[in-house]
């Protein structure tokens, strides 16, 4: 995953060389795994990387502002992330990943999607409170040259949820080539929340994926590859080596971990703190100072960070020692800005005596996985669940999952609590709503589900060559009053 920078100390340059030549035909790997990070000192303007690419914000088509309509056209692309190297990519609207899709709480909704490919796809709303058959999960195939138009409600507080295809044995593939997009919802909280809200310029979306490429350019999509070691490349909304120019105040970043298989841990450079204010389904009650802030593939958290007294020119958003994001500063440093110290009243799923309980093992081995033993059959639903109910669902993963570290576990068509992770309650910035939660190896999580509408639902891991070899389930929630 390291970054190839052009500038090296002198004495990472001899280490480098004479390495180099002791490890023979290994320089291109060796070079990659020693090039040490540049973390604290600014490049020369012309030494930067690549700005960092913001998604459109995709417009609205109905003037009514009660209602949303939105056009995705699923289409082949091709991107030139390194100077004169082309690679086949898919993109929403584009040639990778997609705009931004903005919607507000009781809207009427349509998203028609078109589908340009000549293999099948889906549009599976991640994070949306739905009905089954607008979830766009593996069930709701747009055939090439077809569209789907999915109709909804949104009935769900302020978030940042996502959108990505579904179709099942193609979801990595079409995932990896660029196929993904945020959808933002918001309410009157939100809009009232003294939190920065300028798009692109102070309120910024991060959707960070890592990939490998092949020697025509292409990406290294391989089953038989994955998950053996993480990606050489990390692209910040399709932007290898990226880089930022923010102002010296409060910013709102809005971070996916976009990737397949990798568990992210982020970082600042200088080691300051920031402030998480967001979890998948929406606002926590307080910011939760923090350090660091890890996020399996799937997960979203909105942060803070507060580059008012910054006095450097320049910090980084960290993975380990590699650099996600060169962030370049302007304008004069200040007072510290205001962190707002509550932000909403998070409504706690209420749960009623003798809920049902149900119990989900999640198994891998390599990338091949069950829940509960059995491996996904798109023809076996495997649980029904009765609509306004309240249930208590125990996810466990085994030891015989190493050398992963966990899995990430997510339901569609809700969002769900947290009760107890290995019964402790959750810490706060897992307090809030969630879709996606990661259980480590040996660990027991207890969440709340509460579904409001209809219909067949996954529920699986989202590493996603997991879910595709097997770690997928189905249910179907239904009105049983
Ligand atoms: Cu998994």
């Amino acid at each position: 995953m390291a970054k190839n920078k052009k500038e090296i100390p002198v004495y990472m340059m001899i280490f480098t060389v004479s390495s180099l030549l002791l490890m023979g035909m290994l320089l291109f790997q060796v070079y990659e795994a020693i090039a040490p990070p540049r973390i604290g000192g600014a490049l020369p303007i012309e030494e930067r990387g690549n700005l960092l690419a913001i998604p459109a914000m995709l417009e609205d088509l109905d003037p009514d502002p009660m209602k949303a309509f939105y056009e995705l056209d699923v289409q082949h692309g091709q991107m030139e992330f390194f100077p004169g190297v082309i690679t086949d990519t898919m993109g929403y609207n584009g040639n990778f990943l997609g705009p931004v899709l903005r919607v507000k709480k009781g809207q009427e909704v349509q998203i028609q999607v078109n589908n340009q490919l000549e293999l099948p796809t889906t549009a599976h709303w991640h994070g949306l409170d739905v009905d089954g058959p607008n979830d766009g999960g593996p069930h709701q195939g747009i055939m090439p040259g077809e569209s789907w138009t999915a109709n909804f409600s949104v009935d769900q507080p302020a978030a940042t949820i996502w959108y990505h295809p579904h179709f099942h044995h193609t979801t990595g593939n079409q995932v990896y080539h660029g196929l993904a997009g945020l959808i933002y919802i918001e309410d009157e909280e939100s809009e009232d929340l003294n939190i920065p809200k300028t798009y692109g310029e102070n309120d910024i979306p991060l959707v960070i994926q890592d990939r490998n490429f092949k020697r025509d350019g292409n990406f290294h999509y391989k089953l038989a590859n994955i998950g053996l070691e993480p990606g050489e490349v990390l692209l910040v909304n399709g932007t290898p080596d990226p880089y930022v120019e923010l102002n010296r105040e409060l910013v709102r970043l809005r971070v996916l971990n976009g990737s397949n298989f990798e568990n992210f841990d982020l970082t600042l450079s200088n080691g300051n703190a920031f402030y998480q204010i967001a979890s998948d389904g929406g606002f926590l009650e307080a910011p939760v100072k923090m350090d660091s802030l890890f996020l399996t593939p799937g997960e979203r958290a909105e942060i803070l960070v507060d580059l008012s007294e910054v006095t450097d020119e320049h910090l980084a958003l960290l993975i380990g020692k590699d650099v996600v994001l060169d962030i370049y500063l302007s304008g004069d440093p200040r007072a510290a800005a205001e962190i707002p110290e509550a932000l909403v009243t998070v409504e706690d799923i209420p749960v009623g005596e003798n809920p049902t309980t149900r119990t989900f093992v999640l198994e891998s081995e390599g990338i091949d996985g069950t829940i509960n033993g059995k491996e996904f059959d798109m023809d076996r639903i495997d649980k029904v669940v009765p609509k306004g109910e309240t249930e208590l669902w125990v996810i466990r993963t085994t030891e015989r999952s190493r050398p992963r570290p966990g899995h990430p576990f997510h339901v569609h068509g809700t969002q769900f609590q947290i009760v107890s992770r290995d019964g402790n309650p959750p810490p706060p910035e897992e307090a809030g709503f969630k879709d996606t939660i990661f259980v480590a190896n040996g660990e027991e999580v207890v969440i709340k589900v509460l579904f409001h509408k209809e219909g067949l639902f996954m529920y699986h891991c989202h590493m996603l060559e997991h879910e595709e070899q097997g770690m997928m389930g189905q249910f179907m929630v239904e009105d049983m009053d």
